[in-house]
């Protein structure tokens, strides 16, 4: 599981863009948001860092957990 802190993430338009930013790179993942907490979740993708790309290239700043 991959694990992004994203605290420009603050509304549920954010979290639809960022979703489908993901599921672009990543179609067979599954994203989990958490809103009040800035977290985004994906499991079962294999590239970190094109989920990682994918998120800031729609135009927000994540940081990887772990
Ligand atoms: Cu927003």
């Amino acid at each position: 599981m991959l694990e992004f802190e994203v605290s420009d993430m603050t509304c549920g338009h954010c979290a639809g863009v960022i979703t489908n930013a993901v599921s672009a790179v990543a179609p067979a993942a599954e994203v989990k948001i958490d809103l009040p907490a800035h977290r985004v979740q994906v499991m079962g993708a294999s590239n970190a860092d094109a989920v990682e790309n994918a998120i800031r290239d729609a135009g927000y700043a994540p940081v990887r957990n772990g």
